[in-house]
């Protein structure tokens, strides 16, 4: 009993000082991912954000989503970062300026009285929405909220299906490191390599400012994200018209938007008897779980078709320009676990590969890393190269559960606590040691770690 009550009390304290953080880090409509390294609103961590206050105040979690795709575009596209003008330009780095989306971004519908980048995130916002009714359903009917969000959660799936298949092989595309929201993934560097850096001199990181150079990524690196982005926003931000030199099928936006579109279907089923017709939105809109549910059996089809390597015992990313496989092993390609309905031979083996030399679960780590263990590029501190992130290992133990793990997923959730207790809410940890990196009293960890305490 004395142990359970030791326990028990830090819990308590963890979870108080998770809330400290998020409270710290609301800004009266959405929270920022970090005060001092990313002071605007940030799309997939809003999601993730959301999903952990929504133990804190269901009104806020809400919020959080609204804010966001309140600054949707026209063509459905939800931008990965909202801008907040009272902060100053020089803060983060590219700042409104650079993107220049109100102008530049007008054709696609972007919108004119925010501003935002031109360039979207992982999909995780409807599964986030469910959560998020879930934890208080009377006050989301009470507001309106999945009503409300439907259509919106419907137009930004139609952009990723419609706009960005460009592979045409029926899953989505990224266009930038950016987008998957793992930047200097190992898996980005070869397509990169085909991209004309912008000159040294022509931007300013304002990341640097803030963070260790040795865990961020490279002046190199920064200089072909800057070109892919300067390209797209000089084409309008029109997916027909830009020229796309980088286009990859990334395993972990997929799996999510798969994710997504069953959580689509349980907000169909939710709002189909309130729905028709919405007003304010398109009238051939109704709420179809039938559809949402043919929808994701679909992607999912094309994710193992296209992405599954047996060999590899994972899911691999695809280089549409060279029409090739990227031979590296991302944690992206473990994150299909959280799709139901995979075929039984494929989640064994992904089952065993977390397990496995290249991501150690179990053995050599207690958390999942972001890159192979063994792989040529790895390094336990530089960002989405070997270390360990609290989103995807709440991730990977919400699959590892799903598929029935339960000692394991229990084991990473006990590591994950322990991280975020000993890191101060790290923003990313070195998966053999559990050593701090990147910013501190980060969101996103203080938000799944309230919802792994629930
Ligand atoms: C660029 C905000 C974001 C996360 C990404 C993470 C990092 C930005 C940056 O921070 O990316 O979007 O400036 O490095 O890689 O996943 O959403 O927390």
């Amino acid at each position: 009993p004395a142990q359970r009550s030791a326990s028990g009390s830090a819990a308590d304290g963890l979870r108080d000082a998770a809330r400290r953080v998020l409270l710290r880090n609301w800004t009266g409509g959405s929270t920022v991912p970090s005060r001092s390294l990313y002071p605007h609103q940030w799309s997939w961590d809003s999601a993730f954000v959301a999903i952990g206050l929504r133990h804190l105040s269901p009104e806020r979690a809400q919020r959080e989503l609204e804010t966001l795709l309140a600054a949707q575009w026209g063509d459905g596209r939800v931008p990965h970062i909202v801008f907040n003008p009272a902060v100053p330009l020089d803060a983060y780095f590219p700042s409104p300026d650079f993107w220049r989306s109100s102008t530049a971004g007008a054709a696609a519908g972007a919108p004119a009285d925010v501003e935002t980048s031109g360039i979207v995130q992982p999909p995780v916002h409807a599964l986030a929405a469910w959560l998020v009714h879930r934890a208080d359903p009377a006050l989301s009917r009470r507001r309106g909220f999945l009503r409300r969000l439907y259509p919106k959660l419907v137009a930004w799936h139609h952009y990723l299906t419609a706009h960005r298949d460009l592979g045409r092989r029926g899953l989505v595309s990224v266009v930038h490191p950016w987008e998957p929201g793992m930047d200097n993934s190992p898996c980005w560097d070869g397509p990169l390599a085909r991209v004309e850096p912008a000159p040294p001199g022509s931007f300013r990181r304002a990341d640097l400012d803030h963070g260790s150079a040795a865990d961020r990524p490279t002046d190199l690196d920064y200089a072909r994200y800057v070109r892919l982005a300067a390209d797209y926003r000089d084409h309008g931000y029109l997916d027909a018209r830009a020229p796309h030199r980088f286009a990859v099928e990334d395993p972990g936006v997929n799996a999510l938007l798969i994710a997504s579109e069953h959580a689509l279907a349980d907000i169909a089923e939710e709002i189909a008897p309130e729905i028709a017709p919405v007003s304010g939105a398109r009238e051939e809109l109704r709420a179809d779980a039938d559809a949402h549910r043919r929808r994701a059996r679909e992607l999912t089809a094309a994710l193992v078709d296209g992405l599954w390597d047996a060999e590899a015992g994972q899911f691999l990313c695809f280089d549409v320009r060279s029409g090739r496989p990227i031979a590296e092993r991302s944690v992206a390609g473990l994150l299909p676990l959280i799709v139901p309905g995979l075929p039984r031979d494929v989640v064994g083996a992904l089952l065993d590969t977390v397990r496995g030399e290249h991501f150690g679960l179990g053995g050599a780590v207690r958390l999942v890393p972001s890159y192979d263990l063994r792989g040529h590029a790895f390094d336990p501190r530089r960002y989405w190269r070997g270390p360990a992130w609290f989103n995807i290992n709440w991730l990977m133990e919400r699959g590892l559960r799903q598929h029935g793990r339960t000692a394991d997923a229990d084991a990473l959730r006990a590591a994950v606590l322990a991280a975020a207790a000993s890191s101060d809410f790290a923003e990313y940890v070195d998966p053999h040691t559990g050593a701090g990196h990147g910013s501190r009293e980060f969101s996103w960890t203080a938000a799944l770690v309230l919802d792994l305490l629930h």
